[in-house]
């Protein structure tokens, strides 16, 4: 017997089949909606979502039933309930990977050749490692309240920035790309899909018009991706629990 869920377990979450993903319209959440999106319009992929409020007074992701699932208490999360035992997969890029992996199997969001697919690693694990910056940029310049973090924060979102300004406009290979990982002007894949919701929000960060103006390949990429109607429906009201409360989990009695 899993010890995964609890009689605490909301309902949706234990009795789901095939794949659930548990999200908020979040960042990091919108990473996972949109790829499951764009596997819908491929392979007629199907799953079933529930939402969290994640500024609950006494939040579900803090509860045992959640921590047991993922014991970073963060959403996204997505079970994969075709696994015995169901197998969770936490951290939002480690779940494009497995999603990649084991639905899309005609690479569609990957490449069939290895050193490509490698690329596509690459520039995920550069998004990990940048997209702190950014976090930490819009979590200090909402207080005002250290402006040596303010500034060291800024300007390493501007450096992170820079460097996908640097790829995509191919000064130093090929000439400009249109994607991030790829032979040529690249392929649309979960490299793109795992950084693009944060540098679509870039306005809420503290970076000045002027700034953004600075990197047009990387504003051309985020309107690229953005024209996509999976990524339409990805970033949607639907996964948004305050517009869609019908997928709202919570044990609050
Ligand atoms: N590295 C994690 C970060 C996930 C994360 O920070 N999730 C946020 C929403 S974007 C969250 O669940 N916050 C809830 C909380 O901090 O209590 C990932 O990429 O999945």
């Amino acid at each position: 017997m899993t010890t995964l869920y609890t009689n605490e377990t909301p309902t949706a979450v234990k009795e789901a089949k095939g794949l659930h993903l548990i999200t908020e319209q979040t960042p990091n959440g919108k990473k996972v909606q949109i790829l499951l999106e764009e596997l819908k319009d491929v392979y007629g992929t199907s799953w079933t979502t529930s939402l969290l409020n994640l500024d609950a007074p006494n939040p579900e992701q803090n509860k045992d039933w959640f921590l047991r699932l993922n014991p970073n208490a963060r959403i996204p999360i997505l079970i994969d309930n075709t696994q015995t035992p169901p197998f969770v997969v936490m951290e939002s890029l480690a779940e494009l990977l497995y999603l990649q992996e084991t639905v899309d199997k005609d690479n569609v969001f990957g490449f069939d050749n290895k050193v490509e697919q490698s690329e596509a690693v690459q520039w995920l694990f550069f998004w990990a490692a940048g997209q702190p910056m950014q976090s930490q940029n819009n979590y200090f310049s909402r207080t005002e309240q250290n402006p040596v973090a303010i500034s060291r924060f800024s300007a390493k979102t501007l450096e992170m920035y820079g460097v996908l300004e640097l790829r995509l406009s191919g000064r130093y290979t090929a000439g400009p790309r249109d994607f991030l990982a790829g032979d040529g002007k690249g392929k649309y894949s979960i490299a793109d899909i795992g950084a693009w919701p944060w540098l679509r929000a870039w306005k809420r960060t503290r970076i000045s018009d002027e700034e953004m103006a600075s990197f047009p390949h990387l504003l051309g990429w985020i309107a690229r991706v953005a024209a996509r109607p999976a990524v339409e429906r990805g970033i949607s009201k639907f996964y948004d629990s305050e517009e869609n409360p019908e997928l709202l989990v919570s044990t609050e009695k």
